[in-house]
């Protein structure tokens, strides 16, 4: 059928019959800007980390959507304020899902207690500046204007007016997506996640209302590097769920304004993306290249359960800027395709050949024991810089959402037994340390009673803890009554 005859039918009629026909014969139309679209919808809009509904089958339509700016305070990190600048009032802003061939009437509403006039730049529209130059709207006002998605893929909003980088600094973006006719492949889950840096006056973690710096913000130096606009968006009780055996997407973008991220999964492998949000899809890939202002989709399947850290894998970002989330996995364990640690053997390139780790009964200190105050200090600092330090850090400081913190904690200096159980055999499970909830790992540490009471000694006498002594008989105590 020729395309004339598509559209004289169309109008004609419009009925069940024929656009059941067009199911079949849309794809001869010349080009996407020909694909009639067919009654209006209202468009679903979702915050992050969600997605609306795919769009399956559906044909092309008139689709309505109404996004809403908000100027509104909320929380970076644990007492850390940040006036955001929103798209639906969450950062990123609410997820638009398209089809090709839709004609989208977009109403950009800023609301009347806003500040300051906005507007919209689309990468998904074909036309000036994206629609930057007829959404321009001042509080209070409403603007409308309509495009028709020409090209399918995944693409960044954001904010356009004046400073630019400014206005995107403060959260204004987010992702719409385009998907080709008929419709994305089926999978089981699909999450929204983007990442996006911030710049304070403040240092990382300095309290109170941050405003944004302009100039830490040329120097692109962020102080926070984030997925979905605030540390721990998606991590602990917010982390991303699935079970094993499911497919899941993930629609990642990347607002910027600065950075761009090397977006990886540890202990996956993305069996396919779509490079750059594009048709081009690669696969097997282990980290995906996400610039600032693009996006990219990525598709696996779980089969072992467990918790999957997502990260920007500029690391530093990740473990100190806060660019980290979750992805927990709940299912039956496959020994086959991960054993788990199977064992722990001394490696010893010039003894015995490979023995098995001793137990602590079995270690004896390899100093002679500390005969005063200062000299179980000085030994309990040199373990302290040996062990500890890597993940408590120098001062005892800890790293926020990761290892709770030494210095100044109530956890520590309520219950001496207890920290010395926690250093003889490791830690897991939901623990609150000033105030914060930590949900982690702390490894066993192959130490001496000796060492035990000498670096738990150095620990409670630094950092404004609470002047404890612990001595080898205590730690033995607590090692025998278990
Ligand atoms: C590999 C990283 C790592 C190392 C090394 C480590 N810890 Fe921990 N530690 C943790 C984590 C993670 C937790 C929290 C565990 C949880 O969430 O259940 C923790 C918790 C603690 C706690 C209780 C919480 C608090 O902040 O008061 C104490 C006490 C502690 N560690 C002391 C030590 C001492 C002393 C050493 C060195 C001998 C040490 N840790 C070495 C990661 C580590
Ligand atoms: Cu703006």
């Amino acid at each position: 059928m020729k395309q004339s005859h598509l559209l004289f039918g169309f109008t004609l009629l419009s009925g069940l019959l024929l656009n059941s026909c067009f199911d079949s014969k849309e794809k001869e139309y010349q080009s996407t800007a020909d694909i009639p679209v067919s009654r209006e919808m209202i468009a679903e809009l979702t915050s992050p980390p969600h997605v609306p509904t795919p769009v399956g089958r559906r044909k092309a339509k008139k689709l309505i959507v109404e996004m809403e700016i908000l100027e509104k305070e909320g929380e970076m990190t644990d007492g850390v304020k940040y006036m955001y600048w929103t798209f639906g009032g969450t950062v990123p802003g609410s997820f638009i899902r398209t089809r090709v061939g839709d004609e989208v009437e977009f109403h950009l509403q800023n609301h009347p207690d806003n500040k300051l006039p906005h507007n919209i730049d689309m990468h998904a529209v074909t036309g000036p500046g994206g629609g930057a130059e007829s959404s321009f709207v001042a509080p209070g006002h409403e603007k409308t204007f309509s495009f028709k998605t020409l090209n399918p893929g995944l693409f960044v909003y954001h904010c356009a007016t004046a400073p630019v980088g400014m206005h995107i600094a403060n959260g204004m973006y987010g992702l719409i997506l385009v998907e080709p006719e008929g419709g994305l492949p089926p999978v089981d889950k699909e999450y929204y996640i983007m990442q996006g840096d911030f710049y304070t006056k403040g240092a990382n973690g300095e309290r109170g209302l941050q405003p944004f710096d302009m100039q830490k913000a040329v120097d692109e130096n962020a102080d926070y590097v984030v997925f979905n606009g605030k540390v721990g968006a998606l991590t602990g009780d917010n982390a991303l769920t699935a079970k094993v055996g499911e497919t899941i997407r993930l629609f990642v973008g990347n607002g910027g304004p600065g950075l761009v991220s090397s977006f990886h999964v540890i202990g996956e492998i993305f069996d396919k993306v779509h490079v750059e949000g594009g048709d081009l899809i690669n696969e097997n890939v282990q980290t995906t290249l996400i610039p600032a202002g693009g996006a990219a989709m990525m598709e696996f399947k779980v089969d072992v359960s467990g918790t999957f850290i997502l990260v920007d894998h500029s690391i530093f970002r990740a473990f100190n800027k806060g660019a980290l989330g979750m992805l927990k996995v709940e299912g039956e364990e496959n020994k086959t395709l991960y054993s788990g640690e199977i064992r722990d053997d001394i490696y010893l390139p010039e003894g015995p050949g490979i023995q098995n780790m001793p137990t602590t009964d079995e270690i004896v200190a390899s100093e002679i024991p500390a005969k005063s105050f200062e000299e179980q200090m000085e030994f309990g600092k040199q373990t302290y810089m040996q062990t500890c330090f890597a993940c408590h850090q120098a001062e005892g400081q800890g790293i926020p959402n990761a290892f709770p913190p030494l210095a100044k904690s109530d956890y520590l200096n309520a219950d001496v037994d207890r920290a010395i159980g926690i250093v003889l055999h490791g830690k897991t499970g939901e623990i609150t340390v000033n105030g914060n909830k930590y949900n982690s790992v702390m490894t066993r540490q192959m130490l001496s009673p000796d060492e035990i009471a000498n670096v738990l000694t150095y620990v409670y006498n630094s950092w404004g803890n609470s002047k404890k002594v612990v001595t080898k008989t205590m730690v033995e105590k607590v090692k025998n009554s278990k």
